[in-house]
């Protein structure tokens, strides 16, 4: 057809996962790749949230890629917890290092993918009206880049400024001696309170529901600490995808209740002077995530440390939780501490919930706030979100949006049965982890299971139904018996109206998913079929 460029792989984004997949499959496997982004630029959700006090929460040793030793080694980050700005520039380098951008048209949006039986390739079209044809789809659209917009009535009418975390200006925001409010308190909203605060003459915090928060215990990096990793590079990647979490830390194999109360006490009091949310919940003990009892005892910990930071005695009762600590796990260095300064009031929204935005500012049931700024960070239609905003057709003409429109159905969070050689990278049900070292892992699979169709002139690869409703079977065996599918969350889908509550991840952990899935590639795939015999299966 005029004017449709046919490549091997159409790569949808360019953040950590779609960076990683052009360079394998172009300078690895030796495929012509086209790579698309609505962003001008490379990043992802890095490029996007640049909002004040955006950092990664994860330790950086972990937070980059590790395949490659030589970039992990000449890159010099600055600090434990790098702010955004950092690692955007880590991903700049990272495309220019491996020449990637030759590769990549920006400001370009995917709208469309179909998937054409009688040619085994996939249709795709851009916002720009390009067409190109491909055996591949890589899709790196982000686990948490659609953003959740809520849609409160009268946000037309607002003379001052309104941002949200995850669409922040690229141009500075100068919120000082105004009055900022604030809706929303995950890991976005803590961030940018703590960093507004001091800025603001007033800021108003929204707060939904309370929410656990450990700190972050941010400082410079530790040198030797990065000497070591790379001494022991191989067997530190080892243990990132071998781990439960792949956060580089060391995970405890030790229940909560198998140990005194004074033991217990002094090994949260260790895990609060060490830091971070993710080290605190699986690093201090194994079941945190999993037994009442444990997670009890978590919970009192941290409620007995917010009680001794908060002084107002009000405001300390709304900020704690009353409910298990089961929502993503957020740290953050002087959180509860900015709700003591004079300049910052907390506003309890689920007893009094918001009913309106007014031209002056944020009404709630039973008073009005004056405000010039107004911050969402409500976060994201995440997991599954960003797929189902691309219009996507697999075989028999079905969508991904009827496949599902119940729940998002996957094999091993990479494949959907039925949208053949079409691959996500961290789609839904896919491991609940850091996410970088596991883009590379799954990336690298899938490089596998192309160069096996290749090799093997096979044509295409995909799961069938049946694997695949084993794979969502054990999925939700194990995650219904995990504490994160009893609370409201992005992880569950509840945060966002008229979405599918169900479970969204493979929880077993990085460790099981590695040998599980991995084992696919020497085995032959088994539970896919090849090829275009498989069209009604
Ligand atoms: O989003 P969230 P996020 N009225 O969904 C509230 C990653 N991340 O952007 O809990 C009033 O966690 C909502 O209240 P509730 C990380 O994985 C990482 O903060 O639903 N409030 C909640 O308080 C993280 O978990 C980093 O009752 C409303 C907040 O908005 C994930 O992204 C930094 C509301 C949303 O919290 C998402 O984090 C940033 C409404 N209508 C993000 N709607 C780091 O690495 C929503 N809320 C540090």
């Amino acid at each position: 057809m005029p004017g449709v460029v046919d490549v091997d792989v159409v790569v949808i984004g360019t953040g950590f996962g779609g960076l990683y997949a052009l360079r394998k499959m172009r300078d690895e496997l030796g495929l012509t790749v086209q790579s698309f982004d609505d962003a001008d630029g490379v990043g992802g959700t890095w490029y996007w949230n640049r909002y004040p006090g955006a950092r990664s929460d994860t330790e950086v040793n972990a937070y980059c890629y590790l395949s490659d030793k030589t970039l992990f080694e000449e890159w010099k980050w600055s600090e434990r917890y790098p702010r955004q700005k950092e690692i955007l520039a880590y991903l700049n380098h990272v495309a220019d290092r491996y020449d990637l951008r030759r590769s990549i048209q920006f400001g370009t949006r995917v709208t469309k993918t179909a998937f054409n039986e009688e040619t085994g390739r996939w249709e795709i079209e851009t916002s720009k009206g390009d067409q190109y044809t491909a055996q591949f789809l890589i899709e790196g659209v982000g686990l948490l880049s659609s953003t959740n917009y809520p849609n409160f009535p009268g946000e037309e009418k607002f003379t001052g400024e309104i941002y949200h975390t995850a669409r922040w200006p690229h141009e500075d925001v100068d919120v000082t001696g105004k009055r900022v409010g604030v809706i929303g308190t995950g890991s976005s909203g803590t961030q940018v309170i703590v960093e507004l605060a001091p800025a603001a003459s007033h800021l108003h915090v929204f707060q939904r529901t309370p929410q656990y928060c450990v700190p972050a215990q941010h400082g410079p990096l530790d040198p030797e600490k990065m000497q070591r990793i790379i001494d022991g590079f191989a067997a530190y990647r080892e243990s990132v995808l071998t781990s439960i979490t792949s956060f580089g830390f060391e995970e405890s194999p030790v229940p909560a209740m198998s140990v005194s109360a004074e033991e217990r006490e002094a090994v949260f009091e260790e895990a609060w002077r060490q830091g971070n949310g993710f080290r605190f919940m699986f690093a201090a003990f194994s079941d945190i995530g999993v037994d009442p009892d444990a997670n009890a005892a978590a919970t009192d910990f941290l409620k007995r440390k917010m009680a001794q930071i908060v002084k107002d005695p009000e405001t300390l009762r709304i900020l704690t939780p009353t409910d298990l600590w089961a929502k993503r796990p957020l740290c953050n260095d002087g959180y509860f501490e900015t709700f003591n300064r004079d300049n910052v009031t907390l506003v309890d929204v689920k007893a009094h919930p918001i009913v309106e935005i007014t031209e002056k500012g944020i009404r709630t049931e039973d008073a009005e706030y004056e405000l010039d700024v107004i911050v969402y960070a409500t976060g994201f239609d995440a997991v599954s979100g960003m797929y189902l905003k691309i219009d996507q057709t697999g075989r028999g003409g079905v969508t991904l949006q009827q496949k599902w429109h119940d729940r998002p159905r996957t094999t091993y969070g990479m494949m959907t049965a039925g949208f053949p050689n079409m691959f996500m990278i961290y789609g839904p049900m896919g491991p609940f982890t850091n996410q970088p070292p596991v883009h590379e892992w799954q990336v690298d699979w899938m490089a596998a299971a192309i160069k096996y169709v290749l090799d093997n002139d096979l044509g295409t690869i995909e799961p069938e139904v049946a694997f695949e409703d084993q794979w969502m079977g054990s999925c939700d065996e194990i995650a219904y018996a995990t504490l994160f599918m009893k609370v409201n969350s992005w992880i569950n889908g509840s945060n966002v109206v008229g979405k599918p509550v169900t479970n969204y991840f493979y929880m077993g952990g990085m460790g099981a998913y590695n040998e599980l899935v991995g084992g696919a590639v020497t085995e032959g795939f088994p539970g896919f079929g090849f090829g275009k015999q498989l069209a009604t299966a």
